[in-house]
């Protein structure tokens, strides 16, 4: 058989195995809200307070970029009509020795260790280094990711994260699978939706309960892959209140295009209430059900 038939072959197989398995996975159901802030060709609307940094740094390496192509784009096309074919003239085939390209070369060399070195290890270790300590009164909650949604489960009233295990995972009941008997989560809340803070540091717990995902806040320059077996860390603090997207920024599986949420970036109060709300209907639903 031909590589080509034998490729095709391959993707129609898989394109079936993902067919046959669709209809079994979660795909969220997300409220059609107006989103905050601007997307478009460029960077969205920046949200969070160090994402000025990413920025500044993308913002760079795309010039640097812009500058390379043209430059050797206009290189090429000189190379074609200076070496073209003409009457008279022999090509050689030794090795041209010129200046000019050797220092081009080692200022390119220079300039991309100077920004790896002068800055993109700096803003890297200031994003990664400097976690909220407990003095910076850090807004916690925990997101675990599963194919294909994400769920949110913030502590509650008494702050503090109830038990849990892979034991007492139910996909619709209990997501986060939270240990029924331990006190500290009788008032958790685990929804599908992010509300956080604003002017208040967040400290995100990421894990995942199947595949690797990837954890992305584009209006926070945020991004961390989730990983089973791990609990990552990330944080931000956003700047301004709105509603976010959040999505998913690794290829999960085939509804890995359906795997996003809502960020709801709120007052101190707004969120608050939100939680409290959000606990009373969960204690109203488990009654419901006895
Ligand atoms: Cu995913």
């Amino acid at each position: 058989m031909k590589a080509p038939s034998l490729c095709l072959l391959v993707i129609l197989a898989f394109c079936a195995l993902g067919e046959g398995t669709a209809l079994a996975q979660v795909v969220p159901d997300i409220p059609d809200v107006e989103i905050t802030g601007e997307y478009g060709p460029f960077l969205p609307t920046l949200a969070s307070k160090d994402g000025g940094e990413v920025d500044q740094l993308i913002s760079i390496l795309h010039w640097f970029m812009a500058v390379l192509f043209v430059g050797w784009g206009i290189f090429f096309v000189y190379c074609l009509v200076r070496f073209r074919q003409r009457e008279g003239h022999q090509a050689k085939y030794e090795p041209i020795k010129a200046k000019v390209s050797k220092y081009g070369e080692i200022a390119v060399a220079g300039f991309e260790v100077a920004l790896l070195v002068g800055l993109s290890m700096p803003i890297w270790a200031s994003v990664k280094n400097d976690r909220p300590t407990e003095a910076d009164n850090p807004f916690r909650v925990r997101v675990i990711a599963e194919q294909f949604q994400w769920n949110f489960h913030y502590p509650g009233a008494d702050g503090v994260f109830g038990k849990t295990g892979a034991e007492f995972v139910d996909t619709a009941e209990n997501p986060a699978g939270i240990d029924p008997n331990d006190p500290g989560g009788q008032d958790d809340v685990v929804k599908g939706e992010l509300h956080i803070p604003v002017d208040r540091p967040i400290i995100a717990d990421l894990s995942s309960k199947d595949v690797i995902h990837s954890f992305f806040l584009p209006v926070m320059r945020v991004k961390q892959d989730t990983i089973p077996g791990m609990r990552i860390p990330v944080w931000f603090e956003a700047t301004m209140t709105g509603i976010f997207e959040i999505a998913c920024a690794q290829l999960c599986g085939n509804n890995h295009y359906s795997m996003k949420a809502l960020m709801y970036v709120q007052s101190e109060q707004e969120v608050e209430d939100w939680i409290k709300k959000a606990s009373i209907v969960e204690e109203f639903d488990e009654d419901d059900l006895d």
